[in-house]
C-alpha cells in the first residue's frame, strides 16, 4: 500500500496542485478546489473502537502531515433518536445531531481543527474570514489555541451577539462591515490573499475537517445508510463535506450507497433552490438575502457548484422554508423532544415538515437533521419574533 498522498484538485479542469500550495481558486479556470487522497488504509466499523473521541479518530482519511494538530476535541457529537417528533412529523424514525455540542458551539470547529493545522504547518502568522458568525467564533478560538493572528469580517448588526462575544472573547481583531455577508467575502477574498491565510470554506482544508460528520453519522447508524440527511444550506461548504465523506466511504468500500442529502434554505435566502426548482444551470442573482437565521442569511453561496452536486449525485432535493416555518420547527423541538438549536439549526426540521406534505418523505422514511449551531448563540431574536403579535 502507498502512503497516504494529498493534493489539491479543481473541481471542474482537474488541474492539480502541491498540498502545501496557498490556493483557494484554481489557477487555470477560476473554479473551485477540492483535497484528495491517494493512497494510504482506511478504518473499518471495528477498528474505530478506542480511538480518540474527535475528528481525529477518523485518522487515515484526514491529512497526516501536519507538523501540528490543533484541536479543542472538535466533533464525536451525539446523535439523539427523537421518537415524539418523528410520530408528530409523520416519518418513521427521526434522529437529530447536535453540533451544537461542538468546542464553540457549531460544526465549524470539525473545520477549523483542520483548517487551522494547515495554517500552522504553512508557516501563517495570521487568519481571517468573513462570517455570519460561527465561523468567526470558530476561528477565533482555534486561532488564539494555535497563538495566530486572527481577523474576522462580519455583516454590522447582522450577526448573534452570542456570536460577536465568543470571536471577542477569543482575541479575534473584529471589522463590521456595511453590506451582507456577501460583500464581507468578497472583500476578504480580495483583499487578503498573501497576507493572512483565508479560513472560509473555500478553503479545501476546512471541507476536510467538516467531512467527519458524515463518517459520525456512518458509525453512529452501524454502518448503515438507509436514512436521509438533511442540512440547512447557507455557502454549501457543509452539505458538500458530507457529501465528499460519504463518497470516501463509498469509494473504500465501507458501504454500498450513499445517503440521499436534503439542503434546507430560508426563503429570503434560497438561491440554491431556485437555481434547482427552476432547473437553472447556474445560480441566480440574490442581491438582498433576508432571515431571521443570520447563520444562513447569505444570497451568493461561494461553494454552490459543490453543494448542487451533493444534492444531484446523491439523489437528494433542496426545498425553502419561511422564517415562521423555522421559528416553529425551534419550537417543537424544544417542547417535544428537549433539544434547542440555534434557527439555522432548526431549519431541517422545518424542510422534513415541507416534505412530509409535498409527498417527498413519508412513514416509511429514517431521517437525519443536523441540527448544526448551539441555542444559546442566537436568544435574543427568537425572543423578539415570539414576543411580537402572532399572526392567525
Ligand atoms: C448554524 O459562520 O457561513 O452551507 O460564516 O452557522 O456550509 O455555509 C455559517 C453557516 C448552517 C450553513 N448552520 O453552512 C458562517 C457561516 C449554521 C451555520 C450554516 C452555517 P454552509
Amino acid at each position: 500500500m502507498r502512503p497516504q498522498e494529498y493534493l489539491l484538485a479543481c473541481i471542474s479542469c482537474g488541474e492539480t496542485y502541491p498540498y502545501n500550495e496557498i490556493v483557494y481558486r484554481c489557477r487555470r479556470c477560476g473554479d473551485l478546489l477540492e483535497a484528495r487522497i491517494e493512497g494510504g488504509e482506511v478504518f473499518r466499523l471495528d477498528s474505530l473502537q478506542g480511538r480518540v473521541h474527535s475528528i481525529w479518530r477518523y485518522r487515515e482519511l484526514l491529512p497526516s502531515f501536519f507538523t501540528r494538530i490543533v484541536s479543542l476535541g472538535e466533533g464525536y457529537t451525539k446523535l439523539l433518536k427523537a421518537e415524539r417528533l418523528a410520530e408528530l412529523i409523520g416519518v418513521r424514525e427521526l434522529y437529530v445531531k447536535l453540533e451544537g455540542l461542538n468546542p464553540t458551539g457549531s460544526f465549524k470547529d470539525r473545520g477549523m481543527s483542520v483548517g487551522v493545522s494547515m495554517a500552522c504547518t504553512l508557516g501563517a502568522r495570521s487568519v481571517v474570514c468573513a462570517s455570519t458568525g460561527n465561523t468567526s467564533a470558530s476561528l477565533a478560538a482555534y486561532a488564539a489555541r494555535a497563538g495566530l493572528e486572527c481577523r474576522v469580517y462580519v455583516p454590522e448588526g447582522k450577526i448573534a451577539l452570542g456570536k460577536l462575544f465568543q470571536a471577542r472573547m477569543f482575541g479575534a481583531r473584529i471589522h463590521q462591515v456595511a453590506g451582507s455577508f456577501d460583500d464581507a467575502l468578497k472583500l476578504v477574498m480580495e483583499k487578503s490573499g498573501g497576507e493572512a491565510y483565508i479560513l472560509n470554506s473555500v478553503n479545501p482544508w476546512r471541507i476536510e475537517g467538516q467531512k467527519t460528520a458524515a463518517f459520525e453519522l456512518w458509525e453512529q447508524m452501524g454502518g448503515e445508510t438507509d436514512y436521509v440527511v438533511v442540512l440547512p444550506v447557507g455557502n454549501s461548504g457543509n452539505i458538500s463535506a458530507y457529501w465528499k465523506g460519504f463518497r470516501e466511504l463509498l469509494n473504500h468500500g465501507l458501504i454500498d450507497s450513499a445517503p440521499r442529502l436534503v439542503g434546507v434554505q430560508a426563503a429570503g435566502a434560497s438561491p440554491i433552490v431556485e437555481m434547482l426548482s427552476r432547473g437553472l444551470d447556474r445560480l441566480p442573482d440574490w442581491p438582498n438575502p433576508d432571515t431571521i437565521a443570520t447563520a444562513i442569511r447569505i444570497g451568493r453561496p461561494i461553494n454552490w457548484k459543490k453543494g448542487v452536486r451533493a444534492i444531484k449525485e446523491s439523489g437528494g432535493t433542496a426545498v425553502r422554508v419561511s422564517d415562521e416555518e423555522i421559528l416553529q420547527a425551534l419550537r417543537l423541538l424544544a417542547t417535544t423532544e428537549g433539544i434547542a438549536t440555534e434557527p439555522a439549526g432548526a431549519a431541517p426540521i422545518a424542510g422534513v415538515k415541507r416534505l412530509v406534505d409535498e409527498g417527498w418523505l413519508g412513514r416509511e422514511d429514517k431521517v437525519i437533521c443536523i441540527a448544526t449551531g448551539n441555542m444559546l448563540k442566537d436568544t435574543s431574536e427568537v425572543l423578539v419574533a415570539w414576543n411580537q403579535p402572532q399572526k392567525h
